[in-house]
Order: C-alpha cells, then sequence, then structure tokens
C-alpha cells in the first residue's frame, strides 16, 4: 500500500492564532484530516483552500473528532470557548501555555466532563513548527494512554517528549526553561549596557559571550549534582567567599559606566545572603548553596 492510501487520523484544532495556525498547516500538509474553530472566524476560513474544513463553532468542531487540540491565548480563553461543549469520550491536549496550577485544574475539569486530558508546552516559535532542524519540541504531561494513543499525530508539527502523568509537570518543565532562558537573557542584555558608548562593536562582543556562556553551560550540570548530593563543598574551584569579593568588582564596573545592576543584581545579593548567613560554614561552598535560599516558606 502506498502513502497514499494510508488513512490519517482526524483532529480538530481551536485556535488559530500565529502558533495554531503554524500547526493547523504542518497537520494539514501531511495530510491529517483537520477540523478548525477559532473565535474570530476569518482565520479559520483562510485555512480552508488547504483542505481545512472549517466549523462554525467550537462544540462542533468538537462533536466531529475525537482528538481535540486546543491553542488558546491563555487558559480563560479554554473556558470561555468550551463553555457548555459535550466534552464527553474526547482527547483533549491543551498546547495553551499555563500554569502547572492550571494544567492540573484543567485536567480535573476535564475529567469531570468525562474527557482524557494532556496537558503541553511548546519549546519553540511559530516558525520552528514543522521544521524538525530548528530544534523545537513539546512537553506534554497528563494521561499516559492518550498521549500514546495520539502520539504520532502530535509529533507531526514538533518533537513530542512525555514528562509524566502529573498534568502540572509539562507547564512546570516550561516554565522552568523559559525562567532560565530570561535569566539568560538579563545577563546578556547587562553585558551589552557594560559596553555600550565604548570602542567596542556589540558585534564583536557577541561570539565571545556566545563562546563564553557555552564554556560555562557546565552549571547546569554542576547544580543538579549538587542539588541531589546537597555536597556543595567538594571539588569547588570558585568558593563562595572569593565571588562575593569578585561580585564587588562587577557592581562597581556597572556604576562607572553608568549601567542599573538590576538585572544581574539579585543573584549577586543571594550569593552574599548565603555567605552572611554563616561565613565558616559557607565560605567554600560553590555558589550552588545559594539557590537553597530560593525557596521561600509555606511551599
Ligand atoms: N507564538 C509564540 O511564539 C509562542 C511559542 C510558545 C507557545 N506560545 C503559546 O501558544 C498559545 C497560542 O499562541 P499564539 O502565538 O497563537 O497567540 P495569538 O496569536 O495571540 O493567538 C491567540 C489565540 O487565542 C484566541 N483567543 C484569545 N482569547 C480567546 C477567547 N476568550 N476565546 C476564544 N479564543 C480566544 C485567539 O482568537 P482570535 O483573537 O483570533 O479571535 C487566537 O486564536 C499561547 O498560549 C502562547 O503563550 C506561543
Amino acid at each position: 500500500m502506498t502513502d497514499t492510501h494510508v488513512t490519517k487520523r482526524p483532529l480538530a484544532l481551536l485556535g488559530l492564532g500565529d502558533m495554531g495556525t503554524a500547526l493547523a498547516r504542518t497537520w494539514l500538509a501531511a495530510g491529517h484530516p483537520l477540523t478548525v474553530w477559532n473565535r474570530t472566524a476569518a482565520k479559520a476560513e483562510a485555512l480552508a483552500p488547504e483542505g481545512a474544513a472549517v466549523a462554525a463553532s467550537a462544540a462542533e468542531a468538537v462533536a466531529a473528532n475525537t482528538l481535540v487540540v486546543l491553542c488558546l491565548l491563555d487558559d480563560a480563553s479554554i473556558g470561555s470557548a468550551l463553555d457548555g461543549v459535550d466534552l464527553t469520550g474526547k482527547d483533549l491536549v491543551n498546547l495553551t501555555t499555563g500554569t502547572p496550577a492550571e494544567g492540573r485544574a484543567r485536567a480535573a475539569w476535564a475529567q469531570e466532563r468525562g474527557a482524557r486530558f494532556v496537558d503541553a508546552g511548546i519549546m519553540g516559535t511559530p516558525s520552528m513548527i514543522g521544521a524538525p532542524e530548528a530544534g523545537g519540541y513539546v512537553f506534554y504531561s497528563g494521561s499516559r494512554a492518550l498521549f500514546d494513543t495520539h502520539r504520532e499525530v502530535l509529533e507531526v508539527p514538533a518533537a513530542a517528549r512525555f514528562v509524566g502523568e502529573d498534568p502540572g509537570h509539562a507547564a512546570l518543565h516550561d516554565v522552568a526553561l523559559l525562567s532560565a532562558m530570561y535569566g539568560l537573557f538579563g545577563g546578556i542584555s547587562h553585558a551589552y549596557a557594560l559596553i555600550e558608548g565604548e570602542d567596542i562593536a556589540p558585534k564583536d562582543l557577541a561570539p565571545l559571550l556566545s563562546e563564553w556562556l557555552g564554556a560555562m553551560g557546565f552549571f547546569t550540570g554542576n547544580a543538579a549534582e549538587r542539588l541531589t548530593s546537597r555536597d556543595f563543598t567538594s571539588g569547588v574551584e570558585s568558593n563562595l567567599a572569593m565571588q562575593v569579593a569578585a561580585s564587588g568588582t562587577l557592581v562597581r564596573t556597572a556604576a562607572d559606566q553608568g549601567v542599573s545592576t538590576e538585572l544581574i543584581g539579585p543573584y549577586l545579593d543571594l550569593m552574599r545572603e548565603r555567605l552572611e548567613a554563616d561565613p565558616a560554614a559557607h565560605a567554600g561552598e560553590d555558589t550552588v548553596g545559594a539557590l537553597t535560599l530560593l525557596r521561600r516558606a509555606g511551599r
């Protein structure tokens, strides 16, 4: 049998913003029968020439399919799109960005309505969808049975990584990676601010920054090992006391260059807080020990 005779699984997609439209196009191009619905109908109608079946309502799109994918703005828009829609027997896959708590609450909400549920976090931008070479992928968590049933369909737009049956864990992975990304953006922004007005072109600093950040990438694995073993002192090359002393150079240089330390200051403050809490105990530690201060009481 040739590929053209293989029946591709049908699905519905609710939400055709930038991301939803990119997803829709990959499923259509791969030959999956796709029903689309969008609050603003024109975005759904634009996909009809590419083979999409346009539903007049979210209820109509859901009724016509077992697999229903959501790619809406936020959790509240899911509530408004699916209010009163019969979800009995449906498999809901939520690609809408949300918090872990929202993922768990949506899973309970879906279960109460007789649906299976998987939450997801997209690690990529619309141009990375349907472009495996771009390296984008999607975290999924929740019903393993649902994921296994639909894995092939879900992997059409981007690679899939299932991270467990807790429906909050896809969002938690998503937010952890995005939070690390913003820390990185903050550090890079500070570095460029320092050289502004000097005879150093940003394009000349760029490769040096990339190379240095690549070399410092070891911190990810180092932190994971120390946070697991709770050993913050063995094999330390750059101890906390030295780093706190050296951080004064960073702060004074920023002041001399007329640059705010608001982006890097909180991390330097955390190291100092750890050292000052008990200098004898913490001076020889790796900076990873300071991360233990981040968890606030009550959680
Ligand atoms: N675009 C990106 O780079 C990121 C990559 C990582 C994942 N995010 C998340 O994906 C979700 C959708 O993002 P998007 O880029 O498609 O967002 P928009 O283009 O703004 O489209 C939003 C869609 O949601 C519909 N919508 C909004 N409010 C409601 C509502 N109350 N009821 C029903 N639908 C609603 C909106 O409809 P319309 O404005 O066209 O009528 C769009 O279809 C998102 O969670 C990102 O965080 C994207």
